[in-house]
């Protein structure tokens, strides 16, 4: 939006002389320095504060309407936000990129500078993190009263450098220098309780009440975030709670005497929300996990019943009304033990009121299939941190199992298959199993992931409670994945079909009918080529590698999985060095493959593949007789601005996981609203990108997920491929050689091993051979300017569907049944 368009909004926004000098103003009063002395940093962190006071005035307006409507708002509990830069995306929103780009020019300063000095937030692994910021981006565009609420991790997910091919992990520091979007809340710290004991009391009512004496208590200090909605009426917060250690002591527990011993431990407060667990898709069972999820947990309820309290006093008959959860996959699932102990211990609601009350609150977001992925806490481990919510879990489950005895009377197998508690060695708590009884909506995050969920995950409890399992189909948000970070290509769509698009995303669909205009498919490619121009600098700058602009530029970009098969994209790139050092006039258009990916540091085989595809990417770039026609870049410290300048760039999106894995994907529909085709599984959300684009312009291959099922029921013998199609031998052979690694022989055989040894459980070479025709296919479709023209803009105007708003809708009309606040003035 332009500065004109921005004047319309009700706080009057700066222009550009008063812009100018409110950089200056805080050039000098805030940071000390001035126009001469300040270094960019200095000049980002200024420009930042220039909007912060707008921001503000609209949190505060926002804040006051939706207190005086007394409405009811969603709060999203997610261990993860992976915001990424706020910068440009809060200019944006506000209609202000263009007066702030201008005024800083007048000042000397390029605004795409500055930019850079801004850190990623990366409080968050991947997918399941940038949802939840998506989101937040949606239901503030939207007018919708909303609040994330998450952990201030001292440490995002780690930057990683790759040294002689291999990734290293190194902390990151997003806020060593200060971060100056967030406010810090003091006047709204919490108290949490952990560990120590329960103690039964018996009322004159007879009544039994349970006292929670906790061993220690620490701090939640709220850190907010405002979050500024496109057009910048609605500013909604994050909220992040951090960890410190309490003034508090607890005499009860000192009084117990020798209980104390036993029963006090000793958290370091502080190191609480120090670090954001690097594992995406495994369940790591650590101590200190839990205590964050708890942690958050219980700070976000405390401060949302502080919030109704004010409004509603000690009346809890309309809590429901205006509270609804999300919890983001499992991480927040001790919420509702927790919401069960305040109403029950500290409200003293009888249980059935107080269950009625929680399983109207929550909802809950299943991201995974994979069984490693799905969280269960060993009962012992609950019961030593949470002593009273085990309690709790343990009378949930006994009211279940009496409802699961109902439906299916005596059947011991279906009770155990249910039970929250896993019976075994050590007893587990199920916490997916607690989520679903405790809510009254469930979703999976894609079609097809949502009906695996149904029918492999959670079967009985669909046959229980018909209609709780549903489907919300991810999105994203075209604000931030394509008015944001591809300007270029937003101003041509602009020109074309006007500017309400990033409201209105299946306005893009107007679009399609230019697909075969010759203008505008050269128009469109001009951008890519320059899109491609900016990323190829990028990689010579960070790399050293000259990359042709002319290439097709083919991109996986994805946390490192052996499910997302990195390792089926690399042996096809060797299959392709062989053929060209087999036969050098081997005809194919130029490619540029380029990966970004982060391995979760303990998974081994992950970051073999990064150190194999770091090797091969050597080799192929210096071998003379490839003559140029492939090169394989690896960007290291893969996060949210790199995709920003990555996405933009793209022609061939992968998406090919093994089908059924991928519960939706994100990326693939960022890549296709840039105009990248996608080559992939009818996995996920590729099965409803297939339906928009249809069939001519993706390129589809792999087995289905039925396939899947049936070669793997029928016994997936993966030396069969090895022995039967000679390229496949050729490539895994290779693996093993010291050809990639000169003086290492078997460097890299972790990789051949898994997919034979180990009996390639991700179906990587059942796939290979159909997965290298798609790649002949789009081979030829490049050669054919116009064709693939058409094939690009196909995708962006078809990408209406995959939008975070109307994901958000979804879930507005199917789940939380909330309604849109007029901010006023
Ligand atoms: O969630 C991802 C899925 O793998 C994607 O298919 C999906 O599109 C997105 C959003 O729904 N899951 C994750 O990103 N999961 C994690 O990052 C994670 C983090 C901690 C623990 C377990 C999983």
């Amino acid at each position: 939006m332009n500065a004109k368009a921005a004047k319309t909004q009700p706080s009057s926004p700066l222009d550009k002389a008063e812009f100018k000098a409110a950089i200056v103003k805080h050039l000098h009063c805030s940071l000390g320095t001035d126009e001469n002395k300040a270094n960019n940093h200095a000049w980002w962190k200024a420009t930042c504060a220039a909007i912060q006071a707008q921001v503000l005035e609209g949190l505060r307006k926002t804040q006051k309407s939706h207190y005086f409507n007394d409405t009811r708002a969603v709060h999203y509990f997610s261990a993860e936000f992976l915001m990424g830069r706020l910068l440009s995306n809060n200019l944006q929103n506000l209609g202000l990129f263009d007066v702030a780009s201008g005024a800083l020019k007048e000042l000397g300063v390029e605004i795409t500078d500055i930019m850079e000095e801004e850190p990623d937030m990366a409080l968050g692994n991947g997918g399941l993190g940038r949802l939840a910021a998506c989101f937040i981006d949606s239901l503030a565009t939207m007018e919708l009263p909303a609040i994330g609420y998450g952990i201030h991790y001292e440490h995002g997910l780690f930057r990683q450098e790759i040294k002689s091919g291999a990734q290293i992990e190194r902390p990151d520091s997003w806020r060593d220098y200060g971060n100056p979007w967030e406010i810090c809340r003091p006047e709204s710290i919490q108290e949490v309780p952990l560990f120590g004991y329960v103690e039964t009391k018996y009322g004159e009512s007879g009544r039994i009440q349970k006292e929670w004496h906790p061993g220690s208590i620490v701090k939640g200090i709220p850190w907010d975030i405002p979050v500024v909605g496109y057009e910048g009426k609605t500013v909604n917060v994050l909220r992040l709670w951090q960890s410190d250690s309490s003034d508090y002591f607890n005499w009860d527990v000192f009084n117990a005497g020798g209980y104390v011993d036993a029963q006090r431990e000793n958290v370091q407060a502080e190191t609480i929300s120090k670090v954001l667990y690097p594992n995406d898709e495994t369940e790591a069972g650590k101590e200190l996990r839990l205590i964050q999820q708890y942690f958050f947990c219980s700070c976000s309820l405390k401060d949302i019943i502080r919030r109704y309290k004010r409004a509603h006093g000690d009346d809890w008959s309309r809590f429901a009304d205006q509270v609804v959860i999300q919890l983001n996959d499992t991480h927040p699932a001790i919420a509702i033990p927790e919401l069960m102990r305040i109403l029950v211990d500290r409200a003293e609601l009888d249980w059935d009121q107080a269950w009625g009350i929680s399983t109207k609150v929550f909802a809950y977001t299943n991201h995974t299939l994979l069984p490693e992925a799905l969280e269960k806490w060993p009962a012992r481990m609950i019961e030593k941190i949470l002593p009273r919510h085990l309690e709790i879990i343990y009378e949930i489950n006994h009211r279940f199992m009496a409802e699961v005895d109902k439906k299916w009377p005596s059947d011991n197998r279906i009770k155990a298959k249910l039970s929250i508690i896993e019976e075994g060695n050590e007893k587990m708590v199920r916490m997916g199993h607690l989520s679903v009884i405790g809510s009254f909506a469930v979703n999976g995050v894609a079609e097809m992931h949502s009906r695996l969920v149904k029918s492999d995950l959670f079967p009985e409890f669909d046959a229980l409670w018909p209609g709780k399992l549903t489907n919300v189909t991810n999105g994203i948000t075209p604000r931030r994945w394509l008015k944001a970070c591809n300007p270029e290509l937003s101003k041509l769509i602009d020109k074309k079909i006007g500017s309400d698009w990033p409201k209105d995303l299946y306005k893009l669909e107007a679009l399609e009918k230019y697909a075969d205009n010759k203008t505008f498919q050269k128009q469109f490619m001009q951008v890519k080529l320059n899109n491609k121009q900016l990323l190829a600098d990028e990689i010579r700058e960070s790399l050293d590698i000259e990359v042709d602009v002319n290439a097709i530029f083919d991109v996986q970009i994805k946390r490192l999985h052996e499910y997302k098969r990195q390792h089926l994209n690399l042996l096809h790139i060797m299959a392709l060095y062989r053929r060209l050092l087999e036969n050098p006039d081997y005809d194919m258009v130029p490619r540029v493959f380029i990966f970004g990916a982060k391995a979760a540091p303990g998974y081994k085989l992950a970051k073999d593949i990064i150190y194999a595809i770091n090797k091969v990417a050597d080799k192929i770039n210096n071998d003379p007789r490839v003559n140029n026609k492939i090169k394989v870049v690896f960007l290291p410290n893969y996060r949210v601005s790199l995709a920003e300048k990555m996405i933009p760039a793209s022609d061939v999106s992968e998406q090919i996981s093994t089908a059924g894995k991928e519960a939706s994907g994100t990326g693939n529909m960022k890549l296709a609203l840039n105009g990248a085709i996608t080559v992939g599984t009818l996995d996920g959300a590729n099965v409803e990108i297939a339906e928009e684009v249809g069939d001519d312009n993706i390129f589809i291959f792999g087995l289905t997920v039925e396939e899947v099922h049936e070669l793997k029921d029928n016994g997936y013998k993966p030396y069969d491929y090895y022995y039967r199609d000679p390229e496949i031998k050729a490539v895994l052979d290779w693996l093993e050689t010291d050809y990639f690694t000169p003086g290492k022989p078997g460097a890299l055989v972790s990789i051949k091993q898994s997919l034979l040894d180990h009996g390639d459980q991700y179906m990587v070479l059942a796939d290979f051979r159909s997965y290298c025709d798609a790649q002949i296919a789009i081979d030829e479709a490049y050669r054919d300017k116009a064709r693939w023209a058409k094939m690009a803009i196909i995708n962006t105007a078809k990408m209406g569907k995959f939008t975070s708003d109307r994901s958000i809708k979804d879930y507005v009309e199917r789940i939380w049944k909330l309604s849109p606040c007029k901010i006023e003035n």
